[in-house]
């Protein structure tokens, strides 16, 4: 069983989770059962970013200590990745005991080994992204990413010697040509590089909430270099040096592009200063937007019935709503759970910036869900019932389907492998297209019982047995719901690929039940 350790970043805690941090998290969900399909040693890691100026802020705002609210705020992302399904199989806070000893002892071993030094710091501070800039950089006099503006900063800090770095990391591009993905954001990383790094100061002593650096304990480690450990500390850096060797360096780092500098520049290069290999594989995502037509905080209320969430508007206005003000509980409570999970997979490919819109996600749950897996799920239950007595017939051998269905398997597996869930999921609706088409040119429900109606029948059976295994990644309650009304045993997440997604599985002879409509249409908001 290959070892698969996938991450994604962990969240700052200054406000409540919102639809791009599910974006991100979905999709690593998706991508660590897929891995639990294929056989692989799967850990799945997610987690909150606890320390820093913005935290401290935010509990200052109200009027509560950092750590408290942190204990408040962690809980809305574990409710929040609760109600989304997420399988994870551990839960990082960096305010843990166990991830202060992990952060010490590494960046203790970086001060050892001669990459630290004490300096003075000044420059221009945005606190949003925890991270300094040049005045060069700034847009309008404003941080480029938050348009807030920035303080400026003098301090004196222990710095991280990046700049020794350089040839070691243009090294580490060539030889790993895979590492970083999207390729054009490895090259993003490249020309960052060859532009010459600087030095990072990674202490501060202007602020207490943080790891206390172990050398000198009147400075706290700045945020993002407390942060970054996380990956390591979760596999018992420092204290499990077995375990730690297992996982690492086999580690999927998936992350948002705004911090691409943070893991494909520093992280990498703090890892070589700690002497351990840097990460197999970070995978960078762009960023949902909110687009096109505006989406507006009544039409959210609306969506959501005015139930839930803190995208539901107070101010009871049209005015426009940011996506980091939709809470993913918005989605699933006026969608569900499963099809708020397929659109964050599907709609947008995974590397790119894409649009999210409430509109989009109707049609797309109209197009995709409610008319054609669905439709396919009740018409063949419906025609079983009436036809076959309510007993799933065996696919056909030699079904047409068939080959069809292998090449899907392969390209399904392609597009997972190359970390692209939107492509696997479009391909496997290749084969549900498929086999309702058979349908439509068979019309079981208009012939006599008999060979050919059972054939036709069991051939969409096995497609959605098959289906459900594909798709259960992106909709494990719903797969494992049609696989149970199919009348299979078990779940799709007790299978594995590619040995179960074979054509004629389906064993036939089994009761197939019909249900309530699985994603029953809805109407169109525009
Ligand atoms: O950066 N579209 O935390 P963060 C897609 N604590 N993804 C989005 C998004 C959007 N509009 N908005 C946020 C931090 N994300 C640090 C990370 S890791 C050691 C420390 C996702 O709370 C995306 O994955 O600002 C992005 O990288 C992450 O949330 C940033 O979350």
């Amino acid at each position: 069983m290959p070892p698969f350790y996938i991450t994604t970043p962990i969240y700052y805690v200054n406000d409540a989770p919102h639809v791009g941090h599910a974006y991100c998290t979905v999709n690593a969900d998706a991508l660590a059962r897929w891995h639990r399909l294929l056989g692989d040693e799967v850990f799945f890691l997610t987690g909150t970013d606890e320390h820093g100026a913005k935290v401290a802020e935010a509990a200052e705002q109200h009027g509560v200590s950092p750590q408290e609210w942190a204990d408040t705020v962690v809980q809305r992302f574990v409710s929040a990745w609760g109600d989304l399904h997420v399988s994870n199989d551990d839960y990082i806070r960096t305010t843990e005991p166990r991830h202060h000893r992990s952060v010490q002892a590494f960046l203790q071993r970086i001060y050892d080994n001669g990459y630290i030094r004490l300096d003075t710091y000044r420059g221009l501070y945005c606190v949003s992204c925890e991270d300094y800039y040049t005045p060069e950089q700034l847009v309008d006099a404003k941080c480029p990413v938050h348009d807030r503006p920035v303080t400026e900063m003098e301090e004196e800090n222990y710095f991280f010697e990046l700049s020794k770095f350089e040839d070691r990391l243009l090294e580490w591009y060539e030889s790993a040509p895979e590492a970083i993905r999207p390729m054009t954001k490895r090259n993003e990383a490249l020309s960052f590089v060859r532009g010459g790094l600087k030095d990072i100061s990674i202490t501060r002593t202007s602020l207490e909430w943080g790891v206390p650096v172990p050398w000198n304990p009147s400075h706290i480690f700045y945020v993002w270099s407390d942060a970054l450990v996380n990956y390591l500390t979760a596999i018992g850096f420092g204290e499990d040096e077995a375990r730690c060797a297992h996982w690492w360096p086999a580690v999927h780092h998936v992350v948002g592009k705004e911090i691409l500098r943070f893991h494909c520049v520093w992280w990498p290069a703090m890892c070589m200063a700690a002497g351990i290999e840097p990460p197999a594989h970070v995978f960078v995502h762009g960023w949902l937007l909110v687009g096109g037509r505006k989406l507006s905080k009544s039409l959210i209320a609306l969506a959501a019935g005015d139930a839930v969430g803190n995208g539901a508007s107070e101010d009871g206005g049209d005015a426009p709503v940011r996506l980091t003000e939709i809470a993913p509980q918005v989605l699933t409570h006026d969608f569900g759970v499963d099809p708020t999970r397929y659109h964050l997979l599907r709609e947008v490919p995974f590397g790119t910036d894409g649009d999210f819109s409430y509109e989009g996600m109707v049609s797309r749950y109209n197009a995709d869900l409610a008319n054609n897996l669905g439709n396919l799920v009740s018409r063949v239950a419906t025609v079983v019932a009436s036809k076959c007595g309510g007993v799933g017939p065996a696919p056909d051998p030699d079904s047409a389907l068939g080959p069809l269905a292998a090449q899907i398997v392969g390209a399904v597996s392609d597009a997972w492998a190359r970390f692209q869930p939107h492509e696997a999921l479009e391909s496997t609706w290749r084969l549900i297209g498929a086999a309702n088409a058979a349908l439509e040119a068979a019309e079981p429900w208009k012939a006599e019982p008999g060979p050919a109606v059972d054939a036709v029948l069991g051939d969409a059976l096995e497609v959605l047995r098959l289906v459900s295994l594909l798709a259960s990644p992106a909709m494990p309650t719903t797969c494992a719901e049609i696989w149970r009304r199919i009348g299979l045993e078990g779940a799709p997440e007790d299978r594995q690929v590619p040995e179960d997604a074979v054509w004629g599985g389906y064993p036939g002879g089994v009761p197939v039940e019909r249900g309530a409509a699985l994603f029953p249409r809805r109407k169109a908001t525009a």
